[in-house]
């Protein structure tokens, strides 16, 4: 992100706009470049380089419930967390993070595809006693969450909120 701001800076301070230009500078764009401007509304993905705070998060079920332990998290804001995730249950679970209104939207999605998986920055899913790490820098203020987006499991309490101070 900073190289591509970089690079058009660069072409606006030595060139003026006409449409030869632009051309030049979509041609100088690394066709990679335009997948890492994905959009998370919860931050960034986490720098290995730079230092992170470890926080453990455990994915229950039982007697109709499902859940994270905590369900509740506060950072600061532009602090990295590593979160290790531990699914202590016996089904798939997920951990994704985003805000409630996205979670929310989609969960609609997972539920006419319901095999969908997720390995993206911002997601993981788990096996049954399985476990996995998530780097992210949480860049704004605001309430985010994670959640599980596997059908029927929100439903029985598979959230959990974050806060950004
Ligand atoms: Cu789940």
């Amino acid at each position: 992100m900073q190289k591509h701001a970089s690079i058009v800076t660069a072409v606006g301070l030595l060139l003026t706009s006409s449409a030869a230009i632009l051309a030049t500078h979509v041609t100088i764009m690394p066709a990679s470049a335009h997948e890492d401007h994905r959009h998370f509304s919860a931050g960034e993905p986490g720098d290995p380089k730079k230092p992170a705070r470890v926080i453990n998060i455990k994915m229950f079920e039982g007697s109709g419930k499902m859940g994270y332990e905590p369900a509740r998290i506060e950072v600061r804001r532009g602090e990295q967390i590593r979160f290790v995730l531990q699914n202590e249950g016996e089904e798939d679970h997920e951990f994704i993070l985003a805000t409630a209104t996205e979670n929310r939207k989609h969960a609609e999605v997972m539920k006419k595809n319901p095999d969908m998986e997720h390995d993206d920055p911002n997601a993981k899913r788990l096996l049954p006693h399985g476990n996995s790490e998530l780097l992210w820098k949480f860049t704004k203020r605001g309430t985010f969450e994670f959640a599980c987006l596997i059908p029927g499991h929100y439903e029985k309490g598979m959230f959990g909120r974050i806060i950004v101070r």
